[in-house]
């Protein structure tokens, strides 16, 4: 299992310094706007974890001990590659991109902490479904969905998939927007896109590295916000992404994994 885990762990407290995440290391499951709020004195350690899945980790062929060292030097190497690479810069609080509260003005529906209680499976009581659309590995999907609550998906998966090809054709001949339903329960979970074009949201979902959705594009009877962590679950305890809100209001920043089922 650890094989086809790369974690990237950032202490940023040390240096005392702002990170951008704008243009650098994209991350899906990751809410810094707190420990920047602070004063850099009281700022705390920022842990960032990313699920590194490179097409060679999820296809779920056994390798030889030889290979997973390989494997892991690989992902070494570009967790290394991704963090030397992040600009750093010292910006105040105040005008930090990140630095945007949920916007409650809107239809967000906030969720108590005990929707993702443990249950038969890990957060959820059923595991995903077989066969999860987009050419998603549904081990992965398990993982994320059911277990690993502060992981994401590797940032550009989705562009691996057939994600942008599925939308676009969909759009074109149904003129609607795409459903995207709960990878556990089959129940609707988003429809994109609404209240804007394809292009848009193809392209911002491109720019940060993750399928994003607006408001509008929720499905609220099936979705819920975690207000501390602004972490974003359906109500069976799927796990499905975070809230990152910026100056357009709310994005939320999903795992194509977990919206990746069949409808119910
Ligand atoms: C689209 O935007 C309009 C104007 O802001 C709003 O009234 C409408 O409810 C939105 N559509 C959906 C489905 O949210
Ligand atoms: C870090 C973490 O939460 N890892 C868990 C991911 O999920 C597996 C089960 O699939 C657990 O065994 C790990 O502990």
């Amino acid at each position: 299992m650890a094989k086809s885990f790369g974690i990237i762990i950032l202490l940023a407290s040390e240096i005392g310094v702002a990170l951008s995440f704008n243009s650098g290391l994209r991350s899906c499951c990751f809410r810094p706007t707190a420990s920047f709020a602070l004063p850099s004195t009281q700022r705390r350690p920022i842990t960032i974890t990313s699920l590194l899945s490179s097409s060679s980790d999820i296809n779920d062929a056994s390798s030889s001990s030889e290979s997973i060292d390989i494997l892991k030097r690989r992902a070494f190497l570009t967790n290394f590659a991704a963090t030397s690479l992040l600009p750093i810069i010292a910006i105040p609080a105040s005008v930090s991109a990140w630095g945007f509260p949920n916007n409650e003005n809107g239809p967000l529906v906030y969720g108590a902490d005990v929707i993702m209680s443990p249950k038969e499976h890990g957060t959820t009581s059923i595991p995903v479904q077989e066969n999860l659309r987009y050419g998603v590995s549904r081990k992965l999907a398990d993982k994320i969905c059911s277990f690993n609550r502060s992981f994401a998906e590797m940032g550009g998966y989705f562009q691996g998939t057939s994600f942008e090809d599925d939308v676009r054709q969909q759009v074109a001949s149904s003129g609607g927007p795409v459903t995207f339903y709960d990878s556990v329960t089959g129940k609707p979970l988003f429809k994109a896109p609404v209240n804007r074009s394809v292009d848009e949201f193809i392209a911002e979902s491109k720019v940060h590295g993750w399928p994003s959705f607006r408001d509008d594009e929720v499905v609220w009877e099936n979705v819920r916000v975690l207000k501390s962590s602004g972490e974003t679950v359906s109500t069976a305890g799927t796990h499905l992404g975070h809230n990152l809100p910026d100056r357009s209001g709310n994005r939320y920043c999903i795992n194509l994994v977990s919206v990746a089922g069949n409808p119910a």
